[in-house]
């Protein structure tokens, strides 16, 4: 049923005190599964549509394109819309959201992040640094579109996408389910988190900055806290130096040719060989990436090129990429890059940022080019350029026409969080250290400007996991399965700040576990068992 407002006028007063009153409270109805349908009066918000509200049974479906692993729990999944309007684009937009409620609430609230330019609304289960689903174990979970559909950046055209993408969707989202919680069960949820990645991983950090009083607990991993004037023209920076060494095709230089598998595979190997065994133990993880000091000269062919050795042009461009972009008076315009072996390891995502696998010249599909160059023309250059390439970037004039988005968009200053440590939020940040978009090494100067500013205490509610081998978000060479979420939960809500996280492998390392180790220490091994986390004590270099 839908109801005016406000609940309390004296005519509806008897009729709507049953629909403003928890199922739950009247004894009669304790047992019954709180009302799933559109019309439901806990889902009857102001300036809210619901377009869809569909109970799930147990067991009887995995999320959206998943065909394995855990069923879902029983549960209400819940599609809305709000703030739907015309853009000045002439396109129709609007903020939306799915939110999946579980008939068996553990009284919490999950926020998952995004990604990439948005635009979609991800299933709602809590995939992230939670194996089996943070909705399997009880979450209230939620996500959003971000304020536009559709996963290109052509939003940026419309300025109030670009609002809505870099913050106010996200508040207005969090806000509107916190309360359609309360209203499905009848009860505020007792404690609220947010995990992303990515994109999701800056809005986690733009949640502790802006939005301070909404999470406990956040989890931000790679995230994206200066996307556009950053990784994006890193992005630019290794992709014309990679299109520089290219082989030629009839129809331009072919990017994915630049370095091929044999030559990462070489790569891979040389940096083992330096570096692996810095941590205590060759098993094909560097776990202690500050002692690798890894030069790809080493790896040069006395002349030309040969299977066991990188041409010369080759070697220039990696050493080129790792030490980051710089403008022609040597100022850095983002960071450096760790040597990681996983970065030649196939199962990593290195290859694909990079590098691409189209075979000719026409049509380079790295995800440079097909997904941050969309980004930099549509949305990260003020007014949007679809001229401007990764290809034509000028690393002396076009940074600057990043800063109108970097202002609204940016994560990366903040380093205060006054408000969100006042009230004991806890901020958990991991990323991979193979990670081919966001520098680890922009990570890591983010702790240590926190660091700098909290000292002792930063520990106290916020940690950085470095994980050895992983690429962006998930996959490579690495451990990269671990359960985030609990080790945020033990934190926030038993005062236990995690010591070290179990984490398993997944494709590469079948079976191994190790721990990750909040930074700047290290898994160190101290003996026994090589596929096993016991074996290993965290320890700082
Ligand atoms: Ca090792």
């Amino acid at each position: 049923m839908r109801f005016p407002a406000p609940c309390a006028t004296l005519p509806c007063a008897a009729a709507l005190l049953a629909a403003c009153t928890a199922p739950s409270s009247t004894p009669s109805q304790a047992a019954a599964a709180p009302a799933c349908s559109a019309d439901a009066p806990a889902f009857a918000l102001s300036g809210v549509q619901i377009t869809e509200a569909l109970a799930v049974d147990a067991d009887t479906a995995r999320p959206p394109g998943v065909g394995s692993g855990p069923m879902l729990v029983a549960h209400c999944k819940l599609t809305g819309r709000m703030a739907s309007r015309i853009g000045i684009d002439g396109k129709p937009y609007h903020i939306g959201f799915e939110l999946r409620l579980p008939r068996e609430w553990n009284g919490r609230f999950l926020y998952q992040g995004g990604g990439g330019n948005d635009g979609v609304l991800r299933p709602a289960v809590g995939p992230q640094a939670a194996p089996g689903y943070a909705l399997n174990r009880g979450f209230a979970v939620v996500t959003t579109d971000a304020g536009h559909q559709g996963p290109d950046a052509s939003f940026g055209f419309d300025p109030i996408a670009r609002v809505d993408n870099a913050y106010n969707a996200h508040d207005k989202v969090a806000v509107t389910a916190k309360e359609i919680v309360r209203r499905h069960y009848g009860r505020n949820a007792e404690r609220s988190y947010f995990i992303g990645c990515s994109g999701g991983g800056r809005q986690g950090m733009m949640f502790t900055q802006r939005f301070p009083s909404y999470f406990d607990g956040v989890i931000a991993m790679a995230p994206a806290m200066r996307v556009s004037k950053g990784a994006t023209i890193a992005a630019a920076w290794d992709t014309q130096a990679l299109a520089a060494i290219a082989p030629r095709g009839a129809d331009g230089p072919v990017l994915s040719q630049a370095l091929s598998d044999a030559d990462l595979a070489l790569l891979r190997k040389g940096i083992l060989e330096q570096c692996d065994a810095q941590d205590g133990v060759a098993d094909g993880l560097v776990s202690n990436p500050a002692a690798c000091r890894f030069d790809p000269r080493r790896l040069m062919c006395a002349a030309g090129k040969a299977p066991d050795c990188l041409a010369a042009e080759q070697v220039g461009a990696l050493k080129k990429m790792f030490a980051g972009p710089i403008d022609s008076a040597g100022r850095k315009l983002y960071f450096t890059w760790p040597w990681d072996p996983a970065v030649g390891h196939p199962q990593n995502d290195w290859r694909l940022w990079k590098l691409g696998t189209a075979p000719s010249g026409s049509k380079p599909n790295s995800r440079h080019v097909a997904l941050m160059q969309d980004a930099l023309q549509g949305y990260f250059v003020t007014p949007p350029d679809r001229a401007l390439t990764v290809f034509n970037f000028d690393f002396d004039r076009d940074p600057a026409r990043l800063d109108a988005h970097a202002w609204i968009f940016n994560t990366a200053d903040d380093v205060d969080l006054a408000a969100f440590r006042a009230r004991n939020g806890k901020l958990l940040f991991a990323h991979g250290l193979a990670d081919p978009i966001f520098s680890p090494d922009e990570m890591v100067d983010y702790y240590q400007r926190l660091s700098a500013r909290h000292g002792a205490a930063t520990a106290e509610f916020s940690r950085l996991f470095l994980v050895p081998g992983m690429g962006h978000c998930q996959g490579g060479a690495a451990t990269d399965s671990f359960d985030g979420l609990g080790a945020l939960m033990n934190w926030v809500e038993k005062g236990q700040a995690p010591q070290r996280i179990i984490a398993s492998g997944t494709a590469v390392f079948p079976g191994r576990t190790r721990p990750l180790c909040p930074y700047p220490a290290y898994a160190h091994y101290d003996g026994g068992n090589l596929e096993d986390a016991a074996s290993f004590s965290c320890r700082t270099p």
